[in-house]
């Protein structure tokens, strides 16, 4: 929680300090959507947001800034609640968790922290070292599985799909708990590399019926607005089941996870964990609440 405020300071600036003894009045509307705009929660959404508060402040009569305050953090608790939602990961077994994303957004890291969060649930760990194009990525899960004591099914050179295979053979054959598997950075872009990631998914399912049970989009928190048309690519090529969004730490402004669950809320991509570090502990559950105070309290 710390380091999510700490994170997210820039945006609680901007945003926090508007209610304090002042009028409710349409200059406190225009800052409050110029703080919105700013935070990357985007035009659709920001007056979205807008509209719903002015109908509440109407509606309930509030008259003073404190009151405001209060009801956008409820309008966007409200808003992000449908991303809070746990993994269920007592539901196969093994579990096969497919992990995709852009370079550099925190798939491996995640991996890392992931293997670690649910061998403390009770979990035993197979990790896939599907990122097989530069040597350097294989070395960096190996780390990881090192770290957390865990086994990393890797191959040299070779097919992301054949690695994402023997691995959820030999989690079948070992009763493994949960495959993890990591797949190289791509752009939406790159048509090709978005195809080997539909393959890997259909060998996947070939190993094992059901299989991947999860597919999670890795989406650094830095990349604002450009977090939308991420979430629809790689939904179109794998459909996606979650997220987990990195960084938050950092720099991230945090409008972006309001944007993603407005222009979702028909078929919402839940955000089943946020990254706040790179250590192997940083890794949380999402909570709106909690994120909703981060920005606002
Ligand atoms: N501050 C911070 N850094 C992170 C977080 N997650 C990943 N990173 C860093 O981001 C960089 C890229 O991470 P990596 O896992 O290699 O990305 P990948 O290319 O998607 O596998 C590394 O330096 C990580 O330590 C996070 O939650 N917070
Ligand atoms: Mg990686």
């Amino acid at each position: 929680m710390k380091r999510l405020r700490e994170g997210l300071s820039k945006t609680r600036g901007n945003l926090a300090g508007l209610f304090s003894g002042v009028r409710v009045d349409d200059a406190l509307f225009d800052e409050l959507e110029s703080a919105l705009l700013a935070s990357d929660a985007g035009v659709a959404t920001t007056e979205w947001l807008m509209q719903e508060l002015r109908q509440r402040v109407r509606r309930d009569r509030l008259a003073d800034g404190e009151q405001v305050r209060t009801a956008l953090r409820a309008l966007l608790v409200e808003l992000l609640a449908p991303l809070e939602q746990p993994v269920d990961i007592d539901r196969a077994e093994p579990l096969v968790l497919m992990i995709a994303g852009v370079n550099g957004a925190g798939k491996t890291t995640s991996i890392g922290k992931l293997a670690h969060h649910l061998q403390r649930e009770g979990k035993s760990i197979l990790l896939a070292a599907g990122d097989t194009f530069r040597a350097a990525a294989r070395e960096q899960l190996a780390e990881w599985g090192a770290r957390n004591g865990v086994d990393v099914i890797a191959q040299h050179g070779g097919d992301p799909a054949a690695v994402a295979f023997d691995a959820v053979s030999a989690g079948r054959a070992r009763h493994t708990g949960v495959v993890i598997i990591d797949t190289a950075g791509r752009l939406p872009t790159q048509l090709h590399l978005m195809e080997e990631l539909r393959k890997i998914r259909r060998v996947v399912a070939k190993a094992m019926e059901g299989a991947p049970h999860e597919t999670l989009l890795v989406l650094d928190g830095n990349t604002g607005q450009n977090m939308l048309s991420q979430v629809k690519a790689f939904d179109d090529a794998i459909a996606l089941t979650g997220l987990v969004v990195t960084k938050l730490d950092g720099t991230a402004k945090g409008g972006a996870l309001a944007a993603l669950a407005f222009t979702r809320r028909e078929r919402p991509v839940p955000v089943y964990f946020i990254g706040v570090g790179e250590g192997i502990d940083d890794l949380q559950a999402f909570s709106a609440e909690e994120f909703a105070a981060a920005l606002l309290d």
